[in-house]
């Protein structure tokens, strides 16, 4: 285990994670500074408060330079190749995330993890696969890119070791961990999201991989040419599929495993075959640390999908309403319109994030009544919907695009938001584009909700 005393270290980022490693490292003896860009008040109160340590702020290739430090704590917001760091990884120093430090602080712990990520599903999956440890006994832990920071959870333990940490991770949070040591992990699927930080498809990919580094078994999807690519011929692998005979898949609505029918699927709580997918890969992850399949087939039921993800939360003259704010990349909006089968009123559009936005167009073939786009981005992706044979319309902000939705949608039709965007440039996050959607359609004449 990492000794942190005497080792001088600087936490970058001041968020929910940054303040956590903060409050972690002092603790463990180490000699620690802080930085963020632009700390707001209340947190540079709270932190020179709590911990006494400098923070810095403005070009964080000044303070790299300025001092000598052994490892830079990086919060996930960062990318680490940022010239700086790139730099003082060069002059031999270390960067590590909240992770890395949880990982080693686990090494020699009988503690599980399984460590689940994605570019769609990980917060349903993570959530249903601690809702199953738990139900089934296990003293469980579920925190990361889900919302509680790893080192907050830990510390809220106050040395209590746990049966098992559920572990929802980013790829930025896997950026910064050279190795997990999981003893199960998923890659759900691999579709376009953050291209801002990444080269390309490839590499953000690359670093979704480095969440099987170590002994984890490995819960692959079979139906994604980038998860099969993953497959490490000397470990343990449990595959699922939607479309062929694997160890967790679906055959006509029923949830199988190998030949053994399991349950069917619409008897659950969850909506769309790609929770279906979710599903599965919990089934195989929960099975990879020994928990037995019976019981889980028990607890699955009582499982509620999540807010904000095909979520129905309205119905106005028979026109249904489904909130899907968290489908914030094409590949989630197309997983929605796939799962959904009546004609479709979409409302998309945020900050796109570099994405292509050219596989919506089939996913919207034959199901669209109407686009309504929103956002910084919008623009673009109207581009990408040009020449189709419904109406493409630009609206200055949602509460609009939803009341013209309605005046286009048909009684039977869905308005569904799934922005296939970033929700920044308009709101405060996908919560707070929830709240103004479900506002909006509380404003429409006869809007019962
Ligand atoms: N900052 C800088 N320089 C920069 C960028 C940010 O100084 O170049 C500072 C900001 O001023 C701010 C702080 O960094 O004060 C924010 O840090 P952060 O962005 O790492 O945010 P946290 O609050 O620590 O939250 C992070 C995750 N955020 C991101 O990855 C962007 C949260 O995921 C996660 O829940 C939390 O850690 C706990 O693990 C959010 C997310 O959007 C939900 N994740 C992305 C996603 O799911 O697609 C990856
Ligand atoms: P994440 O945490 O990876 O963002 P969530 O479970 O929060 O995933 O779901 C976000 C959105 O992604 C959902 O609203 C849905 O549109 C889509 N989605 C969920 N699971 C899958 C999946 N297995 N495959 C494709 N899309 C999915």
């Amino acid at each position: 285990m990492i000794d942190w005393r005497n080792k001088k270290v600087l936490v970058a980022g001041l968020g929910r994670t940054g303040v956590s490693m903060l409050a972690f490292l002092t603790q463990a003896g180490a000699d620690v500074a802080a930085y963020d860009a632009q700390p707001d008040e209340k947190t540079r109160q709270s932190v020179s408060g709590c911990y006494q340590v400098d923070i810095h702020t403005g070009e964080l290739a000044a303070v790299l330079g300025q001092h000598q430090y052994d490892v830079l704590a990086l919060s996930p917001g960062i990318s680490q190749r940022h010239e700086a760091i790139v730099t003082f990884k060069r002059g031999g120093g270390v960067v590590l995330g909240d992770m890395a430090i949880l990982a080693d602080l686990l090494t020699d712990s009988d503690s599980k993890i399984i460590a689940i990520t994605g570019s769609n599903g990980k917060t349903t999956t993570t959530s249903l696969v601690g809702f199953l440890c738990a139900q089934c006994g296990l003293d469980t832990v579920v925190a990361g890119n889900i919302g509680q920071p790893v080192l907050e959870a830990y510390m809220e333990r106050a040395g209590k070791a746990a049966d098992v940490w559920v572990l929802e991770l980013s790829s930025f949070q896997l950026e910064t961990t050279p190795c997990l040591n999981a003893s199960a992990a998923t890659v759900l699927n691999v579709s376009e999201d953050h291209l801002d930080r990444y080269d390309d498809l490839l590499d953000y990919a690359h670093s979704k991989d480095r969440v099987f580094r170590g002994q984890a078994i490995q819960v692959l999807n079979a139906d994604d040419v980038f998860c099969r690519a993953m497959l490490r011929h000397d470990r343990s692998v449990k595959w699922f599929s939607l479309q062929q005979v694997t160890d967790f898949w679906l055959n006509k609505g029923v949830l199988c495993a190998g030949n053994k029918p399991l349950l069917d699927y619409d008897v659950l709580s969850l909506q769309g075959t790609h929770n279906a997918a979710n599903v599965l890969a919990a089934f195989a992850l929960c099975e990879a640390i020994g928990l037995p399949r019976l019981q889980l087939l028990q607890h699955v039921h009582t499982f509620k999908g999540l807010p904000h993800r095909v979520e129905k939360v309205a119905e106005v003259n028979g026109v249904v309403f489904i909130d899907d704010s968290k489908g914030t990349n094409v590949g989630a909006t197309c997983a929605a319109l796939q799962g959904l089968d009546k004609p479709i009123v979409l409302i998309a559009g945020g900050q796109g994030k570099g994405q292509d936005f050219t596989p919506l167009r089939l996913a919207l073939r034959d199901k669209a009544r109407a686009v309504l786009l929103i956002g910084v981005d919008a623009h673009q992706l109207g581009t990408t919907l040009a020449e189709t044979t419904y109406p493409v319309e630009y609206c200055d902000d949602l509460p609009q695009a939803t009341k013209r939705a309605f005046a286009l949608a048909h009684p039977g039709d869905i308005v569904l938001l799934s922005p296939a965007c970033a929700s920044y440039d308009m709101f405060k996050g996908y919560v707070h584009r929830s709240e103004v959607f479900i506002a909006s359609v509380q404003q429409l004449q006869g809007g019962a909700v």
